[in-house]
């Protein structure tokens, strides 16, 4: 082993929908995380591990933090987002190029009080015409907060990413890797699973429904080349159930086939998938349903 190699964890910090789990998943050039253009998508902390010959970089994708109260799972959220910016080596604080609110501001009070590396990446740079815009936007964080470095890049087009990468890499210890370098996630692959159905849900649903959304994989079975899997799509009313149903059941026939397509590119294998859709009522407020649901792991680490 080469005796600079360097390893550490990298925590990816923002307010909903400003492209972390879009940046982690370039990096990694796989769909660890899901991704919408809906706020709230990621739910759970997620290690999403890059090892090349030289470095480890243990990326640690959170949920978005918000200013939303109300619900246990929300207030679950937020936690589990500040709870990783510590005992980190570096924090790339995410921010979306022009826009600069309430949320972002939480969200940078949280990674000012942690005690790594902080870089400020403005993300979707690509969708600003005029670039010197860009230099009043960056005045009013950095006046407000102190970052150890400014990087400007395009998560979804993957621009200015691997100098990016380069400066996060300067600031890691030396040391062993800290995984089998074979191993990209901490996650088992029914949490994939089950995060690929939810996918479905915030795709196709629209306002509450797709957070009063969980999924949980009850069976899976690998019978020859078949990976046989059953899993249930936790809802909190009657009503959503049936509309996640649809008419004579089209809705839920749709989203099987799609969330099939995404599960058999994932596991690269052949996939039987069956959903079932079942009411518990409440559970987002339920902090014994939210730990029942898996959402508790996530303060493990
Ligand atoms: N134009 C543009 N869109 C981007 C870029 N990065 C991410 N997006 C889009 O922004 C939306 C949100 O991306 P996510 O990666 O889900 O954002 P997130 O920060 O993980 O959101 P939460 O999980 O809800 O906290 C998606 O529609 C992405 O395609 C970018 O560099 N440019
Ligand atoms: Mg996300």
């Amino acid at each position: 082993m080469n005796k600079n190699y360097k390893a550490g964890y990298v925590a990816v910090i923002g307010r909903p929908n400003v492209g972390k789990s879009t940046l982690i998943n370039q990096v990694l050039q796989q769909k660890l995380s899901i991704v919408s253009h809906k706020p709230q998508t990621t739910r759970h902390q997620i290690l999403a591990i890059h090892s090349t010959k030289d470095s480890q970089m243990v990326f640690i994708d959170t949920p978005g933090i918000h200013n939303q109260k109300g619900t246990a799972l929300n207030k679950h959220l937020n936690q589990t987002a500040q709870s990783s910016s510590f005992g980190v080596d570096v924090v790339l604080f995410l921010v979306e190029a022009m826009k600069w609110n309430d949320e972002d501001k939480r969200a940078a009070k949280v990674v000012q009080q942690s005690s790594a590396k902080k870089i400020l990446v403005i993300n979707k740079v690509d969708k600003v015409k005029n670039k010197e815009q860009m230099i009043p936007f960056v005045e009013q964080i950095v006046n407000e907060f102190q970052f150890d470095s400014i990087h400007y890049i395009s998560a979804l087009k993957n621009k200015q990413v691997n100098p990016l990468l380069d400066v996060v890499n300067s600031h890691l210890p030396v040391s062993e890797p800290l995984f089998d370098d074979e191993q990209i996630s901490d996650r088992s692959t029914r949490f994939f699973i089950s995060e690929l159905i939810r996918e479905q849900m915030m795709e196709r649903f629209h306002q509450e429904l797709p957070y009063s959304v969980t999924v949980g994989v009850e069976q899976y079975e690998i019978k020859g080349p078949v990976h046989h899997i059953h899993a249930v799509i936790w809802v909190e009313r009657n009503n959503q159930k049936r509309i996640i149903i649809g008419k004579q059941g089209d809705a839920i026939k749709q989203i099987g086939i799609n969330a099939r397509h995404e599960i058999e590119a994932f596991i690269e294998a052949k996939v039987n998938l069956k959903l079932w859709v079942k009411v518990k009522s409440s559970w987002t407020d339920d902090i014994r349903a939210i730990e029942a649901l898996g959402y508790t792991d996530d303060f493990a680490g």
